[in-house]
C-alpha cells in the first residue's frame, strides 16, 4: 500500500515492468469476475491516484492525515524516547513510506540527538524509492537512508539480511484501515513473524468516531473520492486496454458505526459490456456494485486487541487533540 507522494520523480521503467503489469490484469480480470464484483484497492496509486490522493489529504473532510501529522509534530519527543527505549541502537523501517511527511518529525529529531540509526523505507513504488534515496539526504543531512523497492514482506526479509540490529516498524496513515479486522489481524501476525523479541511496531489506527464526520471524510463535497475511485477504472482503460466509459458508474461510500467498517463502491448506471485488452468482456447490469475499498475504523480496545492475537504487548498510545486518530507502540514478545 502507497501512501501519497509529491513531486515524485518519473518512473524508470523497470524491467519487471511487464510482470507487473501481468499482475495487474489478472487481479482486474479474477476481480470483476467475482461475484459481487470488487477491485483491489492497492491499484488506486498510478501517478493520477498519487495527486488525487494528496488533493483529498488536503480537503476539508478527510481528517486522517491532520490528526496524525498533528500526533507526530506535537508529540515527537515523547514518541522518539518511546523509540529509542533503553538508547540500543536501531534501523528506522517504515513500510509504505510515500513522502514520509509524518516520519519527517521523528528522523529529525533523532538526528537532533545524534540517535544512532538508519532508515529504511520500504515502498512497492519505485518513484517513491527514487524520491526519498535522493531528496531525504538533502532535506535531512547526515541521515543515513537505504530505500528498499518491494513488497513489505520480501523486503522485510531483505532488511534483517543488511543487519542484525533492533528493528522498529513504522506503519503510518491508517493503512491499516485498507484491510478488513481478520486481514489486519494476520498482517501483524505476519509482520511479527518477521520480527525478533524487543523489535517495535509503531502502527497509525483511525478510531470509530461520529459517524457523520467519517462518512463525509470519505463523501467529500468537491468529489475527489469519487474521482479517486472512478481513476481506477481510468487506469484499466490506460494500462490494460479497457473500455470502461467512467460516466456510466456513480461512487457509492458508506458507514456502518457497529462495525466500523467504511467501504466504498463503484454503482453500474445502466447494462452494460466492458472489454479489457480485447481478452475478456465483463457483463454489468444496471445497478450491480463493484467494491472497492475498505477503511475500517477501530476503537482503542480492539486496537489492543489485536496487538495481543499477534503476539506483540501494546506499551504506548498517543492522540490527536480531538482524540479521533491513535498511534500505538507495540512491543514484539
Ligand atoms: C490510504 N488510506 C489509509 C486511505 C483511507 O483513508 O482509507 C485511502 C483513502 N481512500 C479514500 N480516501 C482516502
Amino acid at each position: 500500500m502507497e501512501t501519497a507522494t509529491t513531486q515524485i520523480v518519473p518512473a524508470a521503467i523497470g524491467i519487471n515492468q511487464s510482470s507487473k503489469t501481468n499482475q495487474f490484469y489478472e487481479d482486474v480480470v479474477d476481480g470483476l469476475q467475482a461475484s459481487p464484483k470488487r477491485l483491489n484497492s492497492k491499484y488506486f496509486y498510478d501517478a493520477n491516484g498519487d495527486k488525487l490522493f494528496q488533493d483529498l489529504m488536503n480537503c476539508e473532510e478527510y481528517y486522517p492525515t491532520n490528526c496524525e501529522l498533528e500526533i507526530f509534530s506535537e508529540k515527537t519527543a515523547e514518541i522518539c524516547k518511546a523509540i529509542i527505549g533503553d538508547g540500543d541502537e536501531f534501523e528506522l523501517i517504515e513500510l509504505g513510506a510515500g513522502d514520509a511527511t509524518k516520519s519527517a518529525c521523528l528522523l529529525r529529531y533523532l538526528l537532533e540527538q545524534q540517535v544512532d540509526f538508519t532508515y529504511l523505507p520500504i515502498d512497492i513504488s519505485e518513484n517513491v524509492i527514487a524520491y526519498l534515496n535522493v531528496t531525504l539526504p538533502v532535506t535531512l543531512p547526515g541521515i543515513r537512508i537505504t530505500g528498499l523497492n518491494g513488497e513489505y514482506f520480501e523486503m522485510l526479509e531483505k532488511a534483517a539480511t543488511i543487519s542484525n540490529r533492533r528493528k522498529v516498524v513504522l506503519f503510518l496513515g491508517s493503512n491499516i484501515g485498507n484491510m478488513t479486522v481478520n486481514e489486519a489481524e494476520s498482517f501483524c501476525r505476519q509482520l511479527r513473524n518477521h520480527l525478533s523479541a524487543g523489535d517495535m511496531l509503531l502502527v497509525g489506527f483511525d478510531l470509530k468516531k461520529n459517524p457523520k464526520t467519517i462518512l463525509a471524510a470519505y463523501n467529500d463535497k468537491e468529489g475527489i473520492t469519487r474521482q479517486f475511485n472512478l481513476n481506477l477504472l481510468e487506469r484499466i482503460n490506460r494500462e490494460l486496454k479497457g473500455d470502461f466509459d467512467v460516466t456510466q458508474f456513480d461512487h457509492y461510500p458508506m458507514y456502518d458505526p457497529e462495525t466500523g467498517a467504511c467501504k466504498s463502491y463503484l454503482v453500474s448506471l445502466t447494462d452494460q459490456k466492458v472489454k479489457i485488452d480485447n481478452r475478456e468482456t465483463i457483463h454489468f447490469i444496471k445497478d450491480e456494485i463493484i467494491y472497492m475499498e475498505i477503511s475500517q475504523k477501530f476503537t482503542v480496545a480492539e486496537t489492543d486487541q489485536i496487538a495481543i492475537n499477534a503476539s506483540f504487548k501494546p506499551v504506548n498510545r498517543f492522540f490527536d487533540n480531538k482524540k479521533w486518530f491513535i498511534d500505538v507502540i507495540w512491543v514484539a514478545e
